[in-house]
């Protein structure tokens, strides 16, 4: 009999389509760590909704989560398809999964505003240096120098997408290594628990055009270069952990998410602060001199962590609680005649 979970579902009831996407591209790693995290976390597959735009990594959605309902939509507009859905659902949660290309070249400008108005989405990019879906142009994440053999060299400096999310705001913040499934599985959790964007960049390499060794969205080169901040333990909200002796400096710290989940990490640079917006650029900075990847929640704001935390697009549009808006019936959202009349007045001041 196949192991099931809390609400009696197999893993096999979180999958989707077979997939088409080459044989060891890191997409299918990132998809599998999706299917195991939503099983094991007991989330009925109906309360999800899957975003994405166009490219390999935008198609991955449909080999996942097959019960769940879908919105592909065009290159790079990911992001807005995914607000107006929440907005009038504010009872499902969305995961958005998009590419290096779908977030960093067309859909930059999306990318930038869902970050200020911090919609509650898990936002993963899978990020491999290149276009795969188009045969392997150069995506903007890719390293100066990188040479592709149709392409020649890539001359322009990469964009990293975590120092743009930490720029423009974002709440969440992580990296992570589709060959390091621990990390992504429970990287995963703790997005899908944050009450805000979420957003993990993955390096999945593309094992048809970006995969020579060199280059640095590869399995060999990140392999050899990953250095993770922590290693990470996801524990949901049934689960109430506080652990049963103090914590020692250093050693293993819960950070409390809204919903009372809690993630653990278990340092291994002493050093780092995971909330400190401006340490983690820092950290991106120097992860550059030093050639490393690095990997971990990089960046976190919670009520515990932060002196103002940031209000979700959910709680700054006042969206009622109780009902969704794509529940209520044309009177119920359409303004009482009496407020338009007085609206009226105001305006026609004479
Ligand atoms: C408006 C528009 N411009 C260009 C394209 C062609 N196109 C399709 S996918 C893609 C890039 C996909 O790259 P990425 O987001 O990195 O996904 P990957 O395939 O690498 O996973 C491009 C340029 C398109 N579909 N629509
Ligand atoms: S072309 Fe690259 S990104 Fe697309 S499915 Fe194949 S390995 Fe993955
Ligand atoms: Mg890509």
């Amino acid at each position: 009999m196949p192991k099931t979970n809390a609400i009696g579902l197999t893993k096999a009831d979180y999958k989707g389509a077979p997939s088409t996407l080459c044989q060891g591209c890191g997409h299918n790693s990132i998809l599998s760590q999706i299917i195991a995290a939503l099983f094991e976390m007991s989330v009925r597959p109906e309360d999800v909704v899957k975003f994405s735009g166009i490219g390999c990594s935008s198609k991955a959605p449909t080999y996942m989560l097959s019960r769940s309902f879908g919105f592909n939509g065009l290159h790079g507009r990911m992001p807005p398809l995914a607000t107006g859905a929440l907005v009038a659902d504010i009872t499902v949660k969305g995961i958005g999964m998009s590419g290096d290309g779908d977030t960093a070249s067309i859909g930059m400008g999306h990318f930038k505003h869902v970050l200020r108005r911090n919609l509650p989405l898990v936002y993963i990019v899978a990020n491999n240096g290149v276009y795969g879906l188009t045969k392997g142009q150069f995506a903007p994440t890719a390293e100066k120098g990188l040479t592709l053999k149709h392409h020649g060299q890539n001359p322009y400096m990469p964009i990293d997408v975590c120092l743009e999310a930490l720029a423009g705001g974002a709440t969440f913040v992580a990296r992570s290594f589709a060959g390091d499934p621990k990390q992504l599985k429970a990287l995963i959790k703790a997005a899908f628990h944050h009450n805000g964007l979420a957003v993990i960049d993955v390096v999945s390499p593309c094992v048809t055009f970006n995969n020579d060794p060199s280059a640095r969205f590869s399995y060999g080169w990140a392999r050899d270069h990953e250095a993770p901040l922590h290693t990470l333990d996801f524990i949901p909200p049934e689960e109430e952990i506080w652990l049963d002796r103090p914590l020692e400096p250093g050693e293993r710290r819960p950070i409390r998410l809204h919903d009372g989940s809690v993630i653990v990490l278990e340092q291994v640079r002493e050093d780092y602060d995971p909330t400190d917006r401006f340490a983690a650029m820092r950290a991106i900075e120097e992860s550059y001199k030093r050639e490393v990847l690095l990997t971990g929640l990089l960046y976190i704001e919670t009520p515990d962590t932060a002196p103002v935390v940031r209000e979700n697009l959910f709680e700054i549009l006042n969206l009622p609680e109780d009902k969704p808006l794509n529940r209520m019936q044309e009177p119920e959202l359409r303004p009482p005649r009496d407020a338009l009349e007085e609206i009226n007045r105001e305006m026609f001041v004479a």
